[in-house]
């Protein structure tokens, strides 16, 4: 059975996984045998992260680029499928938000989110798609969010710009299917990483919330992502297209229920 899950030889490309819930995702494609190809922005943060990779035992590359900038991003997987191998797994997992009330948003600051959360895993999509369909195989699993399927106060961008990367994920779904590429999305629920370092502090009230609004009771462990991603990477999802996997302890099954009990 474990054949189904082993992704040994496979390249695997995760954009923004120099940290959080990147670097766990990349961590477990590599510890199922897949070679890793880390992408980031930032070349110290590169740096520490392909030392804490290795210490892992893991067998990594680095390339630092910008996943918007279309001609960087197809240079940069030129050189990839030359230098490592062809590409069997992309993760876009790369993103930002901003946490601003949409009438004190502006223009700009919305936009850049669309570029970096939606655009950007388009262009990643675009490149490395045309050598997957070329080679009728591929993964992509596009790292969505609860903010596909719900709103929160403050974050009208990253709300608008991950409900349309879970459309984008149905949409290359429909398109690439046939050409044995499948497309697919996790939602992580909340988890406990920088980006949510802010929320999560002890006393804040949203930090209390989370943990209420969760069924599990509890924020999630990066590691908690490791067995989707595997799953969603491997032959074991051959014939799974265009489906989001929400893991998030429960959180889009219910409604909730009152603060005191
Ligand atoms: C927020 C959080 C979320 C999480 C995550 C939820 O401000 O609500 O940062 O956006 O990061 O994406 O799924
Ligand atoms: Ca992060």
């Amino acid at each position: 059975m474990t054949h189904l899950f082993d992704l040994t030889g496979k390249v695997a490309l995760v954009t923004g996984a120099t940290h959080g819930l990147g670097m766990a995702m990349a961590t477990a494609l590599g510890k199922a045998g897949a070679t890793l190809v880390v992408n980031g922005n930032t070349p110290e943060k590169m740096e520490k992260a392909l030392e804490t990779y290795r210490q892992e035992g893991l067998d990594v590359k680095g390339y630092l680029f910008d996943v918007t900038n279309e001609e960087l991003a197809k240079e940069n997987i030129a050189r990839i499928e030359q230098e490592v191998g062809p590409i069997a797994i992309l993760v876009n997992n790369a993103g930002m938000i901003k946490r601003i009330p949409a009438l004190e948003m502006e223009v700009a600051d919305f936009r850049k989110v669309l570029d970096v959360d939606l655009t950007g895993p388009f262009i990643m999509s675009k490149q490395v798609g045309k050598y997957m369909v070329e080679r009728r195989a591929g993964k992509i699993i596009n790292i969505c969010s609860m903010m596909s399927e719900l709103g929160r106060d403050t974050v009208s961008a990253y709300a608008a710009a991950k409900g349309g990367l879970k459309m984008l994920t149905k949409n290359l779904a429909t398109e690439w299917a046939r050409y044995n590429v499948q497309v697919n999305g996790i939602g992580p629920g909340y988890f406990a990483t920088e980006q949510t370092a802010p929320i999560r502090v002890d006393g804040h009230p949203f930090n209390e919330f989370i943990i209420h609004r969760t069924p599990a009771g509890r924020w999630g462990d990066p590691e908690d992502l490791a067995g989707t991603t595997v799953f969603l990477s491997s032959k074991a999802s051959d014939f799974v297209n265009g489906q989001i996997i929400y893991v998030d302890g429960g959180i889009l099954a219910t409604i909730g229920k009152p603060s005191n009990e």
